[in-house]
């Protein structure tokens, strides 16, 4: 059953070593550095609401410090000339290091963000380590093209890096949406600027002390800590930024691209808000279905921007997939991040629970049937039951918005048309996924959806080499793949007459 908040359940507090908060200053040109109006703001525990440590907050004048960092290392520095050989060689040795530090980094992590330890020592900072090394095999082998031109002239394109980007990041992932950003430009030769979001400053922080050990040159890589309204919004409005890159949601990513443009018309890329559906056809396995169903929607308790909040299933298999879920979704226990036993940990903050369990509430005023879950998982800390809505209507707040936790919203479909269109019929094209054994729907699903990134008979099968991203207002532009390396890229075309033209 799911925790109840007794003295013995799983979200009963897991003493851990205290760990050390080694980094929490700015890290601007190479050094960590105290802000400049020397405030600091606390950074919190999600399973208990204590303060894990207090923190330097960077506003405007800090940004202005970092900016300049990263300019002077991009316009004078080594970084941008250096053969991709040799980037790459640094950009290796920081995901060495990493991969020595696997535990210290997932403990912080999940002591900021409630996220599982044992899968962020399994997979989350292991894969960040991997991030590293496939943009690392990239950096030498950034090159234009020679042009065929349709008169006597001799032209080819220059790959440049872009120059100077922003980084601005969430909480849900702090260590992959931080080497999503920063190993693509780095492999780019751009120098940069990564605002963490505020929740989860220490794992950022941790990853500038590494780079710098790698031998990654002063001001290529700075941090600066803060809140978004100031220190976020002055890096999108910095007009010595060249591109801004930003994971968020859709309402703040509006306001980047407006920054973006009243400053000096920076382009930007955005990785916004999700509402992804899952649909189920008569021919799936209903148990596999169920497991995918259940993983989609919780994990990492929901705070995945491709989470598959929105399941529809086909009307033969419908009664029978609700009682499966019903029952799997017991096995997903609620509980302290250190516990072993849990598979859902506390959702980041008291924001995130109280607009989610918002929502639970909204939910049961506007008709939909609980399930499972809808309460609070313990009395003290962030956790909430995982939730599964019935008797759903497409026009209901819970189908619409997204809530960004535990919580899925459970729907019936009859023929394919009929579930395409519901599927489509949303705000957001993050991704989308597909149980069914006929290829033929399967194709055809896959085609007729606008999203990112489809998943057939798997979800959240990532991979540094898949770009996603998102369709309408999940934004556009890609984070990962060869794609993402040419986001923080320029093209240049040179041109020269051939010995017997006009010129
Ligand atoms: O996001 P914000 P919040 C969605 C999810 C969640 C909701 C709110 O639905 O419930 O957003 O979360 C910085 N100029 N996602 O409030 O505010 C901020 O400091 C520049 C989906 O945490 O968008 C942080 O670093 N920057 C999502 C970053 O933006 C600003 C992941 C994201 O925070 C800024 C997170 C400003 N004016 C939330 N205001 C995904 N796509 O994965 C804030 N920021």
């Amino acid at each position: 059953n799911y925790s109840n908040g007794s003295s013995d359940d799983a979200t009963s507090l897991v003493e851990i070593p205290p760990p050390k908060i080694r980094f929490t200053k700015l890290f601007i040109g190479g050094e960590f550095v105290d802000s400049v109006s020397g405030r600091t703001f606390e950074t919190i525990d999600p399973r208990t609401g204590e303060t894990i440590a207090r923190v330097s907050e960077g506003d405007k004048e800090d940004i202005d410090l970092a900016v300049g960092a990263a300019r002077r290392a991009f316009d004078h520095g080594p970084w941008p000339r250096l053969p991709g050989a040799a980037r790459a060689k640094i950009m290796h040795k920081f995901a060495d290091l990493i991969d020595q530090h696997i535990e210290e980094l997932a403990t912080l992590d999940s002591l900021n963000a409630g996220k599982l330890f044992a899968w962020g020592k399994a997979i989350d900072i292991p894969s960040v380590a991997n991030t590293l090394r496939y943009y690392a095999g990239a950096a030498d082998k950034i090159h234009g093209e020679v042009l065929k031109m349709s008169r006597e002239l001799h032209a080819y394109t220059l790959r440049e890096p872009v120059g100077v980007v922003g980084h601005i990041i969430p909480w849900n992932f702090p260590s992959t949406m931080f080497f999503m950003k920063v190993s693509p430009a780095l492999a780019a030769g751009c120098t940069m600027v990564v605002k963490p979001a505020e929740q989860t400053p220490l794992s950022a922080l941790f990853y500038a002390h590494l780079a710098k050990e790698a031998g990654v040159p002063d001001g290529v890589i700075n941090v600066v800590n803060g809140f978004g309204p100031t220190a976020g919004a002055a890096l999108a409005s910095h007009m010595d930024v060249d591109k801004v890159s930003f994971t968020g949601s859709t309402e703040v990513g509006r306001k980047v691209m407006q920054a973006a443009a009243t400053s000096n018309l920076k382009p930007v890329s955005l990785e916004l808000g999700g509402k992804s559906p899952l649909l189920i056809f008569d021919d799936a396995d209903v148990e596999k279905a169920a497991d995918l169903a259940l993983l989609g929607i919780l994990y990492n308790k929901g705070e995945v921007c491709v989470a598959s909040s929105r399941v529809f299933v086909q009307e033969g298999i419908y009664d029978e997939f609700v009682k499966t879920l019903a029952v799997k979704a017991k096995d997903w226990v609620v509980g302290d991040p250190f516990n072993p036993k849990s598979r859902l940990g506390p959702q980041v903050d008291k924001n995130q629970y109280e607009k989610i369990l918002a929502y639970i509430e909204h939910g049961k005023r506007e008709g939909a049937t609980l399930l499972t879950g809808g309460k609070p998982a313990a009395k003290k800390g962030y956790y909430i039951q995982p939730t599964v809505f019935t008797d759903v209507t497409e026009d209901m707040k819970i189908v619409k918005d997204e809530i960004f936790g535990p919580v899925m919203a459970l729907m019936k479909f009859t023929t394919m048309e009929e579930g395409i269109k519901a599927a489509n019929n949303t705000r957001y094209g993050l991704a989308a996924g597909i149980v069914t054994k006929s290829l033929d729907t399967a194709n055809t699903v896959a085609r007729s959806i606008r999203a990112g990134v489809i998943w057939i008979n798997c979800y959240f099968a990532f991979d540094n080499d898949c770009p996603y991203g998102g369709y309408k207002s999940s934004g556009f532009e890609r984070d990962l793949g060869l794609e993402a390396l040419h986001k923080y890229l320029q093209v240049k075309s040179v041109v020269t007459p051939l010995y017997n033209s006009p010129w």
